[in-house]
């Protein structure tokens, strides 16, 4: 009774899909769909009632290229609609400027100055689409803009293009929508060969070259960091250390690999623990969105267990934050081995002190112990 209670989604616990997540057919590079779409509007309804806190959508999800201004209008409306009646928020729009052939070989990167246009376009239109909704986030994922073929482009021009496109997009939302954000969600590679700005790390280099960096943060996603082979909870921690995490996109993943998007912690659960750890124990009020797939081998209904599971993997490994806060021999290890949180003294006092080496490995650093206690914290026997 209790534990059912603990894996039932509140809207406060602000979970979130995108809505391309659940409208994700089966589709891979060697198959056909496996199973048919489901309309947006079904989706919004969808999460809603399985007390999803929000969604987030590239715009093109909800109104497809080449919808006349009727039908989008009509589709807001119809959207909205579903936002009220069913109590779910929109915190994401961003834009799809990777599936259609014009972009492939980049959108803010193209070689062709109208196509960079063109995908400007696109967010703008996205950013417009998303205030009507009440987001106030314009997360961006530029698939395409990378390259196979290292003479194709000069990374340094591609640079200075990304950063224009960016800048552009900065002063429209200044000018239009002062309370909007910005942000930057990085991958290493796939679709592209390469990606530029392949990890948070290299964002957060580059929107502090931007006109107005403080618009702009970023959505670190831990499939995207494990296909890059890092650590996922160091790229989180790092955004967080930096006042920069805008919101984060929640999956899982064999490190080194295609881009797997697998369940919430069907893949590395200690890591994804320490994940909900940072999220839940630091300042970060954002959403807890997942951007994963369901198995293709699933129909309509392993649709809606997908998006379940992932709540329910999040709110167990919560659970177990108090936990690992109030195991005791797990704590006297962690106290042991910090040691004093003090400031280094000063660089003269530094100098003139003397450090010996053999005391101080004498330190014992009891980490198997302190791995196996977590482990069996997670398997549930502590
Ligand atoms: C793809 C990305 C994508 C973005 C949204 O790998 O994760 O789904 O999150 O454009
Ligand atoms: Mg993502």
């Amino acid at each position: 009774m209790a534990k059912t209670r603990l894996l039932k989604p509140k809207k406060s616990d602000r979970f979130s899909f995108g809505l391309w997540t659940i409208m994700n057919t089966g589709r891979d590079p060697f198959g056909e769909p496996t199973r048919p779409p489901i309309d947006p509007l079904e989706v919004i309804v969808g999460l809603a009632k399985r007390n999803v806190y929000s969604f987030e959508l590239h715009a093109e999800d909800l109104v497809p290229l080449g919808t006349n201004a009727r039908q989008r209008d009509r589709l807001v409306r119809e959207a909205k609609k579903r936002m009220q009646d069913y109590d779910i928020q929109c915190t994401n729009c961003g834009s799809n400027c990777f599936s259609h052939p014009v972009f492939k070989d980049g959108a803010f990167t193209s070689n062709d100055r109208n196509v960079r246009a063109f995908a400007v376009q696109r967010y703008l239109h996205a950013i417009d689409l998303g205030y009507e909704l009440g987001c106030r986030l314009c997360n961006l994922w530029w698939g395409r803009d990378g390259l196979e073929v290292e003479g194709s482009k000069d990374t340094r021009d591609a640079l200075k293009r990304l950063r224009e496109c960016c800048n552009l997009l900065t002063e429209y939302v200044l000018k239009n929508y002062p309370d909007y954000e910005l942000s930057i969600e990085a991958k290493p590679n796939e679709p592209r060969g390469d990606i530029f700005l392949p990890t948070i790390g290299h964002a957060l280099g580059f929107i502090a070259t931007l006109d107005h960096p403080e618009k702009w943060g970023v959505v670190p996603e831990l499939a995207h960091v494990r296909m890059a082979g890092l650590n996922s909870v160091h790229e989180v921690a790092q955004a967080l250390d930096a006042g920069k995490l805008r919101s984060i996109h929640l999956n899982s993943q064999k490190p080194l690999r295609y881009d797997q998007d697998i369940r919430f912690g069907a893949e590395d659960l200690k890591e994804s623990f320490f994940v909900v750890y940072l999220l839940e124990t630091s300042e970060y009020e954002g959403t807890k969105s997942f951007d994963c797939h369901p198995y293709r081998t699933e129909d309509r209904q392993g649709v809606w267990d997908f998006v379940e599971g992932n709540m329910r993997t999040y709110l167990l490994l919560r659970e177990k934050i108090k936990s690992y806060q109030e195991d005791t021999q797990i704590q006297r290890i962690m106290t042991k081995v910090c040691g004093s949180q003090r400031p280094l003294p000063s660089p003269e006092e530094i100098a003139a002190t003397t450090y010996d080496p053999e005391k101080l490995l004498a330190n014992r650093l009891p980490y198997e112990k302190l791995d196996q206690m977590i482990v069996e914290l997670l398997l549930g026997v502590r």
